[in-house]
């Protein structure tokens, strides 16, 4: 393998020195890029594009062509997982994801079982082929969703109306959600590895939907099997440390908690203020984030003003990864996102 042209990331989920604060934006590749539409509209559908190496090597070094990004990240979804175990995967067309065969019946969650890795052989296959095609460019990260997240999508079926089939699992049958979370977790531990083993240099855990929980049933359903994610990582691959990170989109109020999963770093959302969650976490992980997306949708002035305010919100030294706090919105004007990119590398030495 070549050696890494430009570790930034890395080194700063390491809390290592560098010489800028390293960024990569959630969602990079996708709809607001002219080019993802039109390699969508070849491959077919949004699945078409996951299922084939190719196409998803092509979509993820369409950001890289345009940016000078720090890291890139394989096209995929977290629900290939689900669909791995026979839930049938598919996308309405100008909706969002759905799953034919939602979990319903309690026999149907007695009959849920781990997937076989070669279920999903498309993915670390795409891995293997980002890699390939980097060069050794910036590293390239692997990632999943979390046991609850992906619950959410495997009862509710759908995303979109707050999973209130989840949700009212979780207090009525505990015991059949604790099912799930456990076949889940125990699916995305050899997940991540393959992406590893495949070339994924860093991997991060996407708990999109954790904040949708009280305190309580966070730490039970979802932070527990987190821990338990988090603990069957290989934590080094080919000689070299494969850092992880954890994202639980709205879990500001829970930093220190999440802080003692074993991850490396944690994802912040725009809602919390970094200065306070550097303060409560320490140096205890480096921190990810944390640009609000609709940021984006403003002018020039704007997306500086505001890219200048998330660097001096963390301050000075490393242990940051800038990124948005979310996804970027398919509405986003690529133009603002040059200015983005080179906001974050001009001003941010000034802090290392
Ligand atoms: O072309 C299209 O119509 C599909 C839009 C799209 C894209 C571009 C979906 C469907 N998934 C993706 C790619 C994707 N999904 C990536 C790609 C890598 C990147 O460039 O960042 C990643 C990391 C994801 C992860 C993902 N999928 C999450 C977690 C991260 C997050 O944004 O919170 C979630 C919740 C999903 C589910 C999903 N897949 C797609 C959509 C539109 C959704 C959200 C559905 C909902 O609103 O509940």
């Amino acid at each position: 393998m070549p050696r890494l042209k430009n570790d930034t990331f890395l080194r700063a989920l390491l809390r290592e020195p560098v010489p800028y604060t390293p960024l990569w934006l959630m969602r990079q590749a996708g709809r607001y890029l002219p080019e993802y539409n039109a390699t969508r509209a070849r491959a077919g559908s949004f699945l078409g594009l996951c299922k084939s190496p190719a196409y998803a090597t092509e979509v993820t070094m369409q950001p890289l062509a345009r940016y000078a990004l720090d890291a890139a990240i394989v096209f995929s979804d977290i629900l290939t997982v689900p669909d791995a175990m026979g839930l049938g995967l598919y996308f309405a067309e100008g909706e969002g994801p759905r799953f034919e065969r939602p979990l319903r019946e309690e026999w149907e969650i007695a009959n849920l079982t781990v997937p076989d890795l070669s279920e999903l052989r498309y993915v670390f296959d795409a891995v293997a082929e980002c890699r390939r095609s980097l060069d050794g460019l910036v590293p390239l990260i692997g990632f999943s969703g979390s046991p609850f997240t992906l619950a959410c999508y495997m009862i509710d079926g759908r995303g979109g109306e707050g999973f209130p089939r989840t949700k009212a699992m979780l207090y009525a049958r505990p015991d059949l959600l604790h099912r799930i979370l456990e076949i889940n977790a125990r699916a995305i531990v050899p997940y991540l590895n393959a992406q590893i083993e495949a070339g994924a240099q860093a991997v991060m855990v996407f708990d999109t939907w954790g904040g949708l929980l009280s305190t309580a049933a966070y730490h039970e359903f979802s932070l527990r099997y987190l821990k338990q994610v988090v603990a069957g990582l290989h934590r080094n691959h080919d000689g070299a440390r494969v850092p992880s990170i954890l994202f639980t989109k709205g879990g500001g109020q829970w930093l220190e908690a999440m802080a003692e999963v074993g991850a490396d770093a944690l994802g912040v959302d725009w809602m919390t203020d970094l200065t306070v969650a550097r303060a409560r976490v320490g140096s205890r992980v480096a921190l990810q984030g944390n640009l609000d997306p609709a940021v984006l949708g403003a002018d020039a002035d704007a997306v500086k003003r505001e890219t200048a305010r998330v660097l001096e919100s963390f301050g000075k030294g490393s242990g940051h990864v800038f990124n948005l706090g979310h996804g970027i919105d398919r509405h986003t004007p690529p133009e603002n996102v040059t200015i983005l990119v080179d906001t974050v590398h001009e001003l941010s030495a000034r802090y290392h």
